[in-house]
């Protein structure tokens, strides 16, 4: 069990406003190494599964209109304590509430569009980078 990577998406709100290029540099000016990347887009199906916890959540639906609305950035990153400073470094899910200079702070629009994904946990951070790549895709 890998316990110092963490999964992310840019979500389609951060490609479509072109923050792609300076959220990434965030990340790895932070210190967190680029093992898997790529530009994809999510089915229905697809987020439907990734956000199956979310599915009695009334913003479900626009959740899944959002993440499958155009491309995301998905990717695995690697760092110590990778999860946890991941979460550190992206901030509150409603960025009206994310700590200054936290990346949902400079690049999110609201708590429903908020630029970035971040897992919440080691076993989440398997199993949702294992649902994005391979293990050739996987550096
Ligand atoms: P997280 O992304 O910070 O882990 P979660 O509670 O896991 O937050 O929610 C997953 C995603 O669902 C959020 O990132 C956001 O896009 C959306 N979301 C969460 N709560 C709300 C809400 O109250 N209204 C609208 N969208 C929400
Ligand atoms: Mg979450």
């Amino acid at each position: 069990m890998v316990t110092n990577r963490t999964f992310t998406m840019l979500k389609p709100d951060a490609v479509e406003k072109g923050h792609v290029g300076a959220i990434i540099e965030k990340i790895t000016a932070s210190g967190f190494r680029i093992v898997a990347m790529k530009l994809t887009q999510m089915t229905t199906a697809d987020a439907e599964e990734f956000y199956a916890i979310h599915k009695e959540r009334p913003f479900f639906p626009d959740l899944v209109e959002y993440m499958t609305r155009g491309p995301i950035v998905a990717a695995i990153l690697e760092k110590d304590n990778a999860v946890e400073d991941f979460r550190t470094l992206i901030g509150a899910t409603n960025p009206a509430e994310a700590a200054e200079g936290t990346i949902r702070k400079l690049y999110a629009a609201s708590i429903g569009e908020n630029a970035v994904h971040g897992s919440d946990s080691d076993e989440n951070a398997a199993i949702e980078g294992a649902f994005h790549f391979s293990g050739r895709e996987m550096f």
